[in-house]
């Protein structure tokens, strides 16, 4: 199924010089790239990103970490992005990420782990409404 899905290049990822490498990936696998864009995000726009993750241990570490250099934020398209970009990047913590994954081949890491990708058409959605105006967003077709 055609889908689309919300990538993050954190800040360690931008930082250590990995923007090309990273959208080549997601390129080169086939996905459209739907919107591109270098942001620094606020707090507010953080804590409502991940929100979900509230109240947990690692969560004003994760807000101080995204807010802390610009992000890169994009929208892909193509079959099954969700999934299929979940396991492009790999699990969470990049020591334990096999080879091959993006995390697994440059996170050493559980909190700077170089990128995010969606985990679910509805976070999906939600993310890019977050992020995104409509105008932001090309139309292939
Ligand atoms: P993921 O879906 O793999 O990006 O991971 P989660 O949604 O579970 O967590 C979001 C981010 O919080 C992770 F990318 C990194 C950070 N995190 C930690 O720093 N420590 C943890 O124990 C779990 C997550």
């Amino acid at each position: 199924m055609n889908e689309q899905t919300l990538i993050l290049i954190k800040p360690d990822g931008v930082s250590r010089g990995l923007i090309g490498e990273i959208i080549s990936r997601f390129e080169k696998k086939g996905f459209k790239i739907k919107a591109l864009k270098m942001i620094w995000m606020s707090r507010e726009i953080a804590e409502k990103f991940y929100e979900m993750h509230k109240g947990k241990p690692f969560y004003d570490s994760l807000i101080e970490f995204i807010t802390s250099k610009p992000v890169v934020a994009m929208i892909i398209e193509g079959d099954n992005a969700v999934s299929v970009a979940r396991k492009m990047i790999g699990p969470t913590d990049g020591r334990e990420a096999p080879p091959g994954t993006i995390r697994g081949d440059y996170a050493l890491s559980k909190q700077a782990n170089v990128v995010h990708a969606s985990d679910s058409p509805e976070n999906a959605y939600r993310e890019i409404s977050i992020l995104f105006k409509q105008e932001e967003i090309y139309d292939w077709s």
